[in-house]
């Protein structure tokens, strides 16, 4: 419910983030680096990044970049993204990098280790975060991708629709009783699959980490198109499918997977354009997010409803979803 003041905080770093990129010159490459939430907040910034501005982006999550740390040198900008500021393997991999490349940190705690020794800070203005789970600090964390690629892909919109975001979330939580009684009536479900394509992806991936965080059940996050590839067999009457639908290039194809799953008797929910007459006719119940949302400024306020999906059947199922069981906030070791 802090979606739309941490955005509207987070906004506020924009001359920050300007002073680091004129400092910085030229990014031939970046490289992210991340675990859990941080991670799929890196993989927006990866199709962000070379789609709008041609650089190529790797995504690495920490705990594997001593095995695969991809080709760093000096013309490449190697992007540690942590709420905390603490969590070990993103250190290491930070204490790695700074050997041969410009770092910059993308961090909500003030004066963690990982502000003390990145070249480049910018934080995340989200506030502290009560719950283990991360939620107001991933949006925060893509405001602050988003202002960085609208800077160095030169591509002013992206910064002015963000401006447009806050209004839109707030309108969504507004009428959440109608994600409450979706959320009722799948509390019992055992397994769930979340699917997108493109900038859905990540989206995904996401909405399925919460959904395991906080409610223990199982969520599989998956690019639409890989569905045929295997897990289409796991699909039935009793797999609920989260599909993540903005209007744009990857539309009409996610709407085609939604076919396959219904021909397959899952039950689907989809998140998509409010006008969507394709989607009312095609999903069981529908999400619906402002029309002026385009695919690409889409994973900031379609994650919100994915968020408060997992969150209500946390309550139903009796879950106290600000403590999670066998999950630290900050994972040191
Ligand atoms: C990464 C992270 C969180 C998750 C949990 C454990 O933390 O995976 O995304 O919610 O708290 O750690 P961070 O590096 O972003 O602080």
């Amino acid at each position: 419910h802090e979606q739309p003041e941490a955005i509207k905080n987070t906004l506020m770093e924009l001359t920050d983030i300007e002073k680091i990129v004129n400092k910085m010159g030229n990014v031939k490459r970046i490289c992210f680096v991340a675990c859990g939430t941080s991670y799929h907040a890196s993989l927006i910034g990866k199709y962000l990044f070379e789609s709008l501005g041609g650089i190529p982006t790797d995504v690495i999550l920490a705990s594997e970049f001593k095995y695969s740390a991809g080709s760093l040198d000096k013309d490449t900008l190697v992007i540690l993204i942590s709420q905390s500021g603490e969590t070990a393997d993103t250190l290491k991999a930070l204490r790695t990098a700074k050997n041969t490349s410009k770092t910059l940190a993308i961090v909500n705690v003030l004066g963690s280790t990982a502000t003390r020794e990145a070249d480049y800070i910018i934080y995340t203005r989200a506030g502290p975060e009560i719950g283990v789970a991360a939620t107001k600090t991933y949006i925060s964390q893509l405001t602050c991708i988003y202002m960085l690629a609208g800077l160095l892909c030169k591509h002013g919109d992206l910064v002015d629709k963000l401006h447009e975001i806050p209004q839109i979330i707030q309108n969504m939580l507004d009428n959440e009783d109608y994600i409450k009684a979706i959320a009722q009536k799948y509390r019992d479900a055992q397994d769930f699959f979340f699917i997108g394509r493109g900038f859905s992806y990540p989206t995904a991936l996401e909405g399925a980490l919460k959904l395991k965080e906080i409610t223990y059940i199982h969520g599989e996050g998956y690019a639409a198109g890989e569905l045929k590839h295997g897990p289409l067999a796991l699909i039935d009457d009793e797999v609920p499918v989260v599909a993540v639908t903005p209007p744009g290039e990857s539309h009409d194809k996610t709407v085609s997977n939604v076919e396959e799953v219904r021909a397959r008797g899952a039950h689907v929910i989809a998140v998509g354009a409010e006008s969507d007459e394709n989607l009312q006719s095609e999903a069981e119940d529908v999400i619906g997010v402002d029309d002026s949302i385009d695919e690409i400024m889409s994973p900031i306020p379609y994650v919100v409803p994915l968020q408060l999906l997992s969150y209500y059947m946390s309550v139903a199922r009796g879950i106290d979803p600000d403590k999670p069981k066998n999950l630290a906030k900050c994972v040191t070791v």
